[in-house]
């Protein structure tokens, strides 16, 4: 069994020559990956779609068919949120079930992940565009740490016994909320898909999630390993189809209670108020950026030119977390210019499963916009002068600078000396206009609980 300490060796990364002789090294794509899922997945089996529409689903580098894919409208949605109700009543196997079980749940469905790591990376490439080495080392290697930090976390959430005033004895319980919607873009499905549904199966919840329209596959793969790892039916509901319409279903149902958007701010709003309009259900979103990466004279110079790179380019530009503003301090900021460029120019742009590829098809292109900048306090200024608040970076060999740069953010997650540093451990998300709530870490259970306060009197004897 490979192991998901698995890295790219770090020489084989820089430099395509070294690359090609270290190929045996490497993982290859599947050869001939066959297609199994297609439909629908609601109390563990495959269904065909109550309107008997279908969908294409495409390869974005070549512009080919992939297949067909059931394509899942409102009375599916209803379908699968009564399916994930029955799932979640008091007293069904899930709710009864030891938490150190659904801990061991996720832990299989990791162990599984793992075992088709290849299968499922050259899905998300063929699927996604990404080149298929970075499906395999960032996207598979994140879904599994995902899963395994959540799996660990299942049977230790604790309440707190609280000393209240009074003849009283209070405690609380941190239950799950009920049945979760859940809401996925197209730039990490897979990714996005266990950063979702692993700290809502580790609170105990039950889901209904929408991978994006263009890239349902891997996640219908997933339900297969959700019903081989032994998830009770009902638990997770897979339902691919479109925004408008079974997303929609999703954000204003009434048996829903509690939604998970990521995407775009222009959703975002529709979710919240969709959520707002319906039953008031609990809304977490995590939605774009514009962030800002700032770069001070000091730093090393060509490794914050490779990182402000790889911080706009990564995964073909398409990232919540991409670097598009970066501040650059005016005394290098002609040769920061110069090598930014130089490095854009050498980037190797072609098809997903060539392991020399940095970068596969484009939908929208990466801006990589560079400014001058003269002091600390203008920068910071500049930096915060935008509605959203995802992120945002700075590189400097000076602690002083580094630190102050990092209080004054407004943003979620602040790099300092590295970009999209991101792990299973820390919470991500967004302050302003990039989102609500935060996902990954503790606090992204917070998100999948709700506190209840338990009271009991205790009688006096001379009472
Ligand atoms: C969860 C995620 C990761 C991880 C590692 C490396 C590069 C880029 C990303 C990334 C658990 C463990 C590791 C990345 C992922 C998502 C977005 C942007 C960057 N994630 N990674 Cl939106």
């Amino acid at each position: 069994m490979t192991s998901s300490k698995i890295e790219m060796p770090g020489e084989v990364k820089a430099d395509p020559a070294a690359l090609m002789a270290s190929l045996h090294l490497l993982p290859s794509p599947t050869p001939n990956l066959e297609i199994k899922y297609t439909k629908i997945f609601i109390n563990n089996e495959w269904q065909n779609s109550e309107s008997g529409r279908v969908f294409p689903v495409y390869n974005p580098a070549t512009g080919e068919q992939v297949c067909e894919v059931q394509e899942a409208d409102k009375v599916d949605i209803d379908k699968a949120v009564r399916a994930a109700r029955l799932a979640f009543s008091l007293g069904s196997v899930w709710r009864r079930m030891d938490a150190s079980e659904r801990g061991r749940l996720l832990g299989k469905l990791a162990d599984l992940v793992e075992r088709d790591r290849a299968p499922l990376a050259t899905m998300e490439s063929l699927n996604g565009g990404k080149p298929f080495l970075q499906a395999f080392y960032v996207d598979l290697q994140g879904v599994i740490k995902t899963l395994r930090y959540y799996a660990g976390w299942a049977d230790k959430i604790h309440g707190m016994t609280i000393p209240v005033d009074g003849d009283y004895f209070t405690f609380t319980r941190h239950e799950p909320i009920g049945v979760c919607g859940q809401i996925i873009p197209w730039n990490f499905p897979l990714l996005m898909f266990a950063w979702k549904i692993a700290p809502a199966l580790c609170c105990g919840n039950t889901v209904v999630i929408k991978p994006a329209e263009q890239t349902p596959l891997s996640a219908l793969y997933m339900g297969a390993l959700i019903k081989e790892a032994g998830f009770p039916p009902g638990v997770i509901n897979i339902l691919p189809g479109y925004g408008p319409t079974a997303g929609a279903a999703i954000a204003s149902h009434i048996g829903i209670d509690k939604i998970a958007f990521t995407g775009s701010t222009e959703v975002g709003k529709l979710i919240q108020e969709a959520a707002g309009r319906s039953n008031l259900k609990r809304v977490t979103l995590e939605l774009g950026g514009k962030s800002p990466n700032i770069i001070f004279a000091d730093a090393d110079l060509d490794y914050a030119v490779e990182q402000a790179h790889q911080g706009v380019f990564f995964n073909q530009g398409q990232c919540c977390t991409a670097g598009s503003r970066i501040f650059v301090e005016e005394s290098i900021y002609e040769e920061f210019v110069r090598r930014s460029v130089e490095r854009a120019k050498r980037r190797i742009v072609g098809s997903p499963f060539d392991p020399t590829t940095e970068q596969g098809p484009q939908i929208f292109g990466p801006v990589q916009e560079i400014l001058r900048f003269k002091t600390m306090d203008e920068v910071i200024e500049r930096a915060n002068n935008s509605d959203f608040g995802l992120v945002a970076a700075v590189f400097t060999n000076d602690i002083n600078k580094a630190l102050t740069v990092s209080s004054a953010m407004q943003a979620g997650t602040v790099w300092i000396n590295c970009y999209n540093a991101l792990n299973a451990q820390s919470p991500f998300g967004g302050f302003k206009m990039s989102g609500n709530g935060r996902e990954m870490g503790e606090f992204g259970l917070r998100e999948y609980s709700e506190v209840k306060t338990v009271t009991v009197k205790i009688p006096q004897k001379n009472s």
